[in-house]
């Protein structure tokens, strides 16, 4: 692993000069004022630090040189604490107790733990993820606080943007100040934006600097890619490797989504966090596409053309673009891995996967052909007195 313009993700996509900037340490040098006493390392914690976003974000904080604590209520799937983190805690972090613990004496606290998917997931799941998201989002930002954390990023989303400017597959672009009115289409949207607005009063009352992204559809290798919670990039390159005869999409597949690529969303997170810019953003491209071409993109990176067979599924929204006007205005950047190229990576990771799974156990490939919805459970709600969750 290197910071010296070496692609430390290892996707090896071409024209990303960035993932030679060492973004921290440009930060310490520029913030003597929050820097930690000379020798020290800057102290980061991670909360949903096992998760896809998570695990990356802190991979990244500490090959630039940060020493990373990473919470989470599962570990990751696909890497070992020690690639991605100094200390890893399996921690329940809807207790206010567990996110003190793992946000002492840390300069900067990235939230990016909540109970989350795709439209597999979220629409059928609204009353356990709204308490689930709204305990973790409240007790990690009153740990920060508590510890006197200098820092606070919020991962927020695209999901509290009012729905009825999403109605229309031809979106223009959803710019911040869209989300109000409020009206979320989700329980989901609804708990994002209130906990946005909870961290912003924290950034007025306390002396905390809170930074909000607001993701667009993130995906990439490692990420979620079966069992129902995973989203249509991921979902689509499972389908492009094991559909055979046709293809199937939820929905009339006019739906149109804009998607961003991990490496993006890693670097735009931690130059978000290390800016001046206090009121959420963006975090999203804006190369928007319909499910139906998005289908035939990802089939294409298995050299398939399958045709396409439209099926009932959970929608979402009709129309979603990110309007990236403002954090080209803030922060002087914006993500730009083409879906071509992130698609083409990600479905060869799943690929892998599926090749793995089945050199160690029969496999049903017809399965992956087909998309879950997950039934809600109140497992997680149930093992609330308990230590950890599995
Ligand atoms: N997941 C999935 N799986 N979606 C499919 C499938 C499939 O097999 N086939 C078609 N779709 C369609 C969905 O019906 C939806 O219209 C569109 O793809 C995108 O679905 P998604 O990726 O599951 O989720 P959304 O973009 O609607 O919403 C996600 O948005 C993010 C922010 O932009 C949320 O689930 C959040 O995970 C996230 O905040």
């Amino acid at each position: 692993m290197s910071t010296n313009g070496v692609d430390l993700n290892g996707h090896g996509i071409k024209n990303t000069p960035y993932l030679s900037e060492n973004q921290s340490q440009a930060f310490l040098a520029a913030h003597a004022d929050e820097a930690p006493p000379a020798g020290k390392k800057l102290k980061v914690c991670v909360g949903g630090g096992g998760g896809f976003i998570g695990s990356y974000i802190a991979k990244r904080l500490m090959a630039e040189g940060c020493y990373v604590v990473a919470a989470d209520w599962k570990e990751n799937e696909f890497m070992k604490p020690q690639e991605f983190c100094h200390e890893f805690h399996n921690f329940d972090l809807r207790i206010l107790e567990n996110c003190k613990k793992v946000t002492d004496g840390c300069h900067h606290v990235y939230n990016l733990a909540a109970d989350m998917g795709g439209m597999g997931f979220i629409l059928s799941n609204q009353s356990v993820l709204l308490y689930n998201n709204t305990m973790i989002s409240f007790n990690m930002l009153e740990a920060a606080r508590q510890n006197g954390a200098k820092r606070f990023f919020y991962s927020s989303t695209a999901c509290v943007y009012n729905e009825d400017l999403q109605k229309d597959p031809e979106n223009p672009g959803l710019a911040e100040h869209m989300a109000w009115p409020a009206k979320p289409q989700d329980g989901y949207g609804l708990e994002k934006l209130y906990a946005e607005e909870m961290a912003l009063a924290y950034a007025q009352d306390f002396p905390l600097k809170v930074r909000v992204a607001r993701y667009h559809n993130v995906y990439g290798p490692r990420g979620t890619w079966k069992g129902g919670r995973e989203k249509v990039p991921a979902a689509f390159c499972r389908k492009a490797c094991a559909s055979e005869t046709e293809f199937e999409v939820w929905g009339d597949g006019k739906q149109t989504r804009s998607f961003m690529f991990i490496d993006d969303c890693v670097h735009g997170s931690i130059k978000l966090m290390y800016s001046d810019c206090g009121i959420p953003l963006n975090l999203g491209t804006d190369e928007m596409i319909d499910m139906n071409a998005f289908a035939k993109l990802a089939m294409g990176t298995r050299g398939k053309d399958l045709p396409i067979k439209n099926v009932p599924g959970p929608l979402g929204v009709m129309g979603r673009n990110s309007d990236n006007t403002m954090i080209k205005e803030k922060l002087g950047w914006a993500p730009s891995i083409s879906i071509k190229d992130g698609m083409q990576v990600t479905c060869d990771w799943i690929h892998d996967q599926i090749q793995q799974e089945a050199a160690t156990a029969s496999q049903d490939l017809a399965k992956y052909g087909t998309s879950e919805v997950v039934v809600q459970k109140t497992d997680t709600l149930d093992a609330l007195d308990r230590k950890s969750v599995v």
